[in-house]
């Protein structure tokens, strides 16, 4: 799974991407480990089941920490846009087509309110941070009207029959955006648009759809990120309400995850990211700026918001999100492990409706050839082939010798 951190210019993507990613805890020659400066790994939290199992295991990749499975994502930090990214300003939004390859993605915007439109550095509490959402809202939005302008073309040149018809070149067209032939249908319904008219459709139609078609394609969790500011606090109160029913809104300081995760591979303190709290392992070792430091980390950011949310913005979009559900293949059944005797090896993360049979073909075309049946090991129980995995379950997938 790939996941996207966009937003506007200067609001901290880099610093929360270098934050998740956790850097400092695992680097060495395997896969997951980083591709290129702006694509790393981070992770999410998954319950593993070792612990209430009682069996130690052994992941392929990521690691487990008293029961807490860190799964691998992938994160892709792009770079920022400024108004009127679409015609080109800053940047421009090529980037934009990065974008697309993610699942979902974070938007981080500067809660506390300091960095102009154009990202320049500000008076804390100038800018509020809805502007930041609906500046990346509105070039999206451009964007994908960008793509949908390249179908009216040949809608305009031949005007399709039926509304299928219209749905099928809008699906072709967009179809590097994940947009299917009912995102289609439901973004003309929601745009209360006639797609059999789509010839006809002026600029304004065109955006409307382009609109409601991203609101539909393109999940997003909003990082409210520079929580440690003070300025940030009622902005943070604000955002949540002004979004509320369209975006989560975790408040992040990606600043305070950097300087605990650097910390605790120092040695200094004991942290698992995500967590509410840390403990210093030797007061002695700590320079003053040092303990000055992790003071107000606790101050400004756990004693207020209870993390410093990055690890909770990936969460939330993945589990709350995107509904992406993990699950634990193995191969014996009785070990809980591969072949080669590793216990638990991999985590999976699956979409909602991901069955035994997408379970197998995930794992290995050949055995989603070959797939027989699935057992839930823990429950001893057959799975429906072609039923939803049940979260959290360790499966094991039967096939044809
Ligand atoms: N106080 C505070 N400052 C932060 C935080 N995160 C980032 N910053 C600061 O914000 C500034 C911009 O951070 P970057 O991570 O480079 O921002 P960006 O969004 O990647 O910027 P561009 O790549 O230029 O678009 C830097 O000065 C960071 O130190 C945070 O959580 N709290
Ligand atoms: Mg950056």
């Amino acid at each position: 799974m790939l996941i996207g951190v966009c937003g506007k210019t200067n609001v901290g993507k880099s610093t929360f991407f270098n934050a998740a990613c956790m850097a400092s805890a695992e680097v060495s020659n395997r896969p997951f480990t980083t591709i290129n400066p702006n694509e790393g790994v981070a992770y999410v939290r998954v319950k593993c089941p070792c612990v209430h199992l009682g069996v130690q295991c052994d992941p392929r990749y990521g690691m487990c920490i008293r029961g807490t499975r860190f799964t691998p994502v992938k994160l892709l930090d792009i770079a920022g846009l400024v108004p009127g990214a679409h015609k080109g300003r800053g940047l421009g939004n090529r980037f934009l087509d990065d974008l697309r390859r993610a699942t979902g993605s974070i938007l981080v915007v500067d809660a506390s309110g300091s960095t102009s439109p154009d990202g320049e550095p500000a008076q804390p509490g100038s800018y509020p941070p809805e502007g930041d959402v609906e500046l990346v809202e509105e070039e999206l939005v451009y964007w994908v009207a960008s793509i949908v302008e390249k179908a009216m073309h040949k809608l305009r040149r031949i005007p399709p029959k039926s509304v299928a018809e219209a749905a099928q070149v809008l699906a072709t067209q967009l179809s590097g955006l994940s947009v299917d032939k009912s995102s289609v249908l439901e973004a003309a319904a929601r745009a209360k648009l006639d797609l059999k008219a789509v010839a006809t459709w002026d600029d304004d139609s065109i955006l409307s759809f382009s609109r409601a078609l991203r609101g539909l394609c393109m999940p997003m969790v909003v990082a409210a990120n520079k929580a440690d500011m003070p300025s940030a606090r009622r902005n943070i109160e604000r955002l949540r309400s002004l979004m509320a029913g369209r975006y989560v809104v975790v408040p992040t300081s990606a600043e305070a995850e950097l300087i605990l995760k650097k910390a605790s591979s120092e040695g200094l303190i004991d942290y698992l990211p995500g967590a509410s709290s840390f403990k210093i392992l030797d007061h002695s070792r700590l320079t003053p700026a040092q303990a000055a430091a992790l003071k107000a980390v606790k101050r400004m950011v756990l004693d207020v918001y209870g993390s410093t949310g990055v690890q909770q913005a990936l969460e939330s979009l993945v589990f709350d999100v995107l509904g992406y559900k993990p699950v634990f293949p193995v191969e014996n059944e009785g070990k809980l492990s591969d072949q080669e005797g590793r216990v638990l090896p991999d985590v999976y993360l699956m979409p909602p409706g991901a069955t035994p049979i997408d379970l197998a073909y995930a794992i290995h075309s050949e055995i989603g050839e070959s797939f027989k049946h699935a057992i839930d090991v823990l429950r001893k129980v057959r799975l429906p082939s072609t039923e939803p995995l049940p979260s959290g379950a360790v499966v094991k997938i039967v096939a044809r010798s």
